[in-house]
């Protein structure tokens, strides 16, 4: 039923376009992420000129580098305006599968309606979200990523294999496309549309590493805060940095914090022991 009448006000839209110039836009937010890094996020940042009823918006996620995809997560989130203004009804649908039979629904190959990602590349999402009441999308621009509110997330995992995926815009049968409908004449608003590229990079960097209390300086502090994850149930202390791939107190890069992490502390602390030599090089174990 919801769906139904999703499609049935896209359709409309689709009959009477709008010759304006197009000073709408929908950008994917574009970003370099570790390996196999958990939990990552993309913005979808709209400016909207006009108010809004319904926005569709169908986007592919496709891999340009064999292997590098997202990873047993995704998740697509609307947020912050669009989560507000268009929240009476909304469809979010996860497809796995490009369908090249559907194709004369769309302008090309397009995917239909299958339920849930396969994390094979391609996988796709159709948001849809319109109003019901007197409440709509109103004009306004999330900014520019990384910063500003964009108006939905997707929220993922990334493979382990470096290099880039994109998220783009696609078409998903029957006929749904890329579209913001504004809220009096029902037509769909010209919009420009920016595709985001995922990087997952090979790149190793800390910023605290053997330094837990960062402050650049090995001192006792940093011994009670090792003393504290490996012996007292303290929180782990990871590096602020998400590419470097050992946590800051893990002083000798095998992945744990332990007496022998407190042993080479304590050697540089109280006993002169030179940094460089007693801790390992977490870019270089
Ligand atoms: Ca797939
Ligand atoms: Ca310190
Ligand atoms: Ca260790």
């Amino acid at each position: 039923m919801k769906t139904l009448s999703l499609m049935l006000i896209v359709g409309l839209a689709v009959i009477s376009p709008s010759m304006a110039v197009a000073t709408s836009s929908v950008v994917i937010e574009s970003k370099t992420v570790p390996l196999s890094a958990t939990g990552q996020t993309v913005g979808v940042y709209i400016v909207n000129d006009a108010t809004l009823c319904a926005v569709t918006m169908p986007l592919v996620i496709r891999s340009t580098t064999s292997g590098a995809f997202i990873a047993d997560t995704l998740a697509f989130e609307p947020l912050n305006r669009l989560a507000s203004g268009l929240g009476d009804m909304v469809e979010i649908a996860y497809l796995p599968t490009e369908d090249s039979l559907k194709w004369w629904l769309c302008d090309g190959f397009g995917f239909q309606l299958q339920g849930a990602p396969d994390f094979a590349s391609p996988d796709a999402i159709l948001y849809g979200g319109f109003s019901t009441s007197d409440t709509f999308m109103t004009a306004g621009s999330d900014g520019t990523p990384p910063g500003g509110t964009p108006s939905a997330q997707f929220y993922f995992n990334v493979t382990g294999t470096a290099g880039t995926f994109e998220i783009d815009t696609t078409c998903i049968s029957p006929a749904n496309h890329l579209s913001l409908i504004e809220n009096v004449t029902w037509e769909r608003v010209p919009v420009t549309f920016t595709k985001g590229v995922v990087t997952i990079a090979d790149t190793c960097a800390c910023d605290c590493h053997a330094d837990p209390i960062c402050d650049s300086v090995h001192n006792i502090l940093d011994l009670v805060a090792i003393v504290g994850v490996a012996f007292q149930g303290a929180d782990p202390i990871p590096d602020p940095n998400a590419f470097c791939p050992y946590e800051t107190t893990d002083v000798n890069c095998d992945n744990e914090t332990s007496v022998l992490d407190v042993v080479r502390m304590n050697l540089v602390v109280n006993y002169g022991a030179d940094p460089d030599t007693t801790f390992c090089d977490p870019c270089e174990p």
